[in-house]
């Protein structure tokens, strides 16, 4: 059992930092909050840089770029521009799933094209090498778009990536462009979104204007298809109703996002990644959105509810209903079964920039206790909600990162809903371009920590003693030699689908599956030992 003092959160806080410099120790408790249980959040420390020292979850804009948002895009190839290094470590490392329609369809997401830049290209220079490897590609796969992500050493020696793909999209004939996110761009991966968001709005949303037939045409924008989430959300709005026109980026193709500017309807799931392009797109096309959330049931139930309450038409909202309803029984029954082995138990989830907040739905499901909660890249407005954007500060970091200064589409842009029709929707839960934040939905005295460092992580594990702490690959041995058990919420180890109302029973099993075998009884935490947990972890 916990002792009681342990649990002053204040004081927690301040073990935290104690060990750091002061300098450091300060910075560290600007990113460390006390959470009140309201909407009066204390404001957070995020997107800032790393301190240099601290073991870092982070990644690079590369990262972000080529392995998030372009990754899961099937028939778009990919060639990474730098050392072979770079383009290996970003293969096939995120379980981000595809499925073409027919056997035959073009998937390129097993490849992994790079430009293998040499010493003397970083002293002469590598855009002859880019044409060649550009052309070499279309030769082998005749794609209809090809991308170039550029890394480190491109910006370094300042190879112009983007004329090189010009001529070769003059040459070629199909789509060629470039992404500069080299991974010094920004901060951590959350840059290279915003770098690929402002490409892939220049050069493909709005190519064609095919629209389907159906009144009810929604882009989900912000999943991924990690263990096969999008497939389950597919399928939930084809039984709604719903045409998904385009996912930004799951089980996605070309053609398709070059025609989401023809939906009615946007659905953020991923905030972090994803707001710069329905910011962009209901500027632009007049398409407003909103945010929804499919991982947890109960959240997946009010998410498809909002969405055919936006249409408001009686049978899709009747039709929606009856799908929840189908589904909802066998959510309830295995809730209850794994409820009484799961409540009370504590968990503390660190990932990423929108799944800290998403799957406290699923823990509360469980009647789990969330006792800490964090992002490595989030930005404020995540944690405090949208409210907070006007007060964010520019910075040097955040200005090197293009702002597109977009305009109403002269032909295109068309008003989906008028001002009187979306004052009456607000009433009703369906808030436009609102994202509330994740902070204010922790319990009050629960912590929620940006970018916790290695040494911050074993500290918090020593005091809280948690039955479950949620984080990645790079986390997770590391944090199961201390006896407790880890469940990689990235990629979902080896499991999943996590996301509809069939993913939360699958984690509610795999959640317990963790926090009730005895297994992690028998390992012994450094700290339980009575010689040098300082040499270990640098204390
Ligand atoms: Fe969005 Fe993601 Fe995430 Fe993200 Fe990611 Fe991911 Fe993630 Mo890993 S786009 S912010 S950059 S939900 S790869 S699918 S799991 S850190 S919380």
């Amino acid at each position: 059992m916990v002792k009681e003092s342990i649990y002053n959160p204040e004081e927690i806080k301040d073990k935290l930092v104690a060990d750091f410099p002061s300098k450091i120790a300060r910075k560290r408790a600007k990113a460390i909050v006390v959470n009140t249980g309201t909407d009066e959040t204390p404001q957070i420390a995020a997107n800032a840089r790393t301190v240099p020292g601290l073991i870092t979850m982070r990644g690079c804009a590369y990262a972000g770029c080529k392995g998030v948002i372009l990754g899961p895009t099937r028939d778009v190839l990919s060639i990474t521009h730098g050392p072979i290094g770079c383009g290996f470590y970003s293969w096939l490392t995120r379980r981000n799933q595809t499925r073409p329609p027919k056997p035959e369809d073009e998937n390129f997401m097993t490849y992994c094209l790079s430009t293998d830049m040499q010493e003397s290209e970083i002293v002469f220079g590598g855009e002859k090498k880019l044409a060649q490897a550009i052309e070499e590609a279309y030769q082998l796969f005749k794609p209809k778009t090809i991308v170039v992500h550029a890394t480190c050493p491109v910006g370094l020696i300042g190879d112009d990536i983007h004329q090189v793909t010009r001529a070769a999209q003059e040459k070629l004939g199909i789509k060629v462009f470039g992404f500069s996110c080299e991974g010094y761009k920004g901060v951590s991966q959350s840059a290279g979104h915003h770098i690929a968001n402002n490409q892939i709005f220049k050069h493909m949303v709005g190519t064609d204007n095919t629209a389907s037939p159906s009144p009810y045409r929604v882009n989900l924008l912000g999943e991924y298809n990690i263990g096969g989430d999008a497939f389950v959300i597919e399928d939930l709005f084809a039984r709604c109703g719903f045409e998904l026109v385009s996912t930004f980026c799951g089980n996605s193709d070309h053609d398709s996002m070059c025609r989401s500017h023809t939906a009615e309807l946007n659905l953020v799931m991923c905030h972090r990644s994803i707001n710069y392009m329905a910011d962009m797109m209901e500027t632009k096309y007049g398409i407003p959105w909103i945010k929804v959330n499919f991982i947890g049931a109960e959240a997946t139930a009010k998410s498809l509810r909002k969405i055919a309450r936006y249409f408001g038409d009686e049978k899709l909202i009747e039709q929606t209903e009856r799908v929840i309803e189908e589904e909802m029984p066998a959510v309830s029954e295995a809730r209850q079964m794994y409820q009484e082995r799961c409540r009370g138990k504590k968990v503390m989830l660190f990932v990423g920039g929108s799944r800290a907040h998403h799957y406290q739905e699923l823990f509360k499901e469980l009647g789990m206790e969330v006792v800490a909660a964090g992002y490595e890249f989030a930005h404020r407005d995540d944690y405090e909600g949208r409210r907070v954007l006007p007060s964010i500060t520019v910075d040097a970091d955040s200005r090197n990162i293009e702002e597109l200064t977009v305009e109403k589409d002269p032909e295109r842009y068309k008003e989906r809903v008028s001002p009187e029709k979306c004052a009456e929707l607000a009433a009703n839960g369906v808030e436009f371009k609102d994202y509330a934040g994740m902070m204010p939905e922790m319990e009050a005295g629960s912590l929620t920590i940006d970018e916790p460092s290695h040494h911050e992580t074993f500290r918090l594990l020593e005091l809280y003693k948690p039955d479950l702490y949620c984080a990645g690959v790079k986390e997770k041995y590391a944090v199961q030699k201390t006896g407790i058990p880890c469940l990689q919420l990235h990629s979902y180890d080896y499991g999943g689908p996590f996301a509809g109302f069939e993913g939360a029973i699958n984690f509610y099993k795999d959640v317990d599956r963790l926090v009730s075998s005895r297994i992690w009884s028998y390992l012994e935490a450094p700290w339980q030992r009575q010689t040098q947990v300082k040499a270990t972890y640098g204390i």
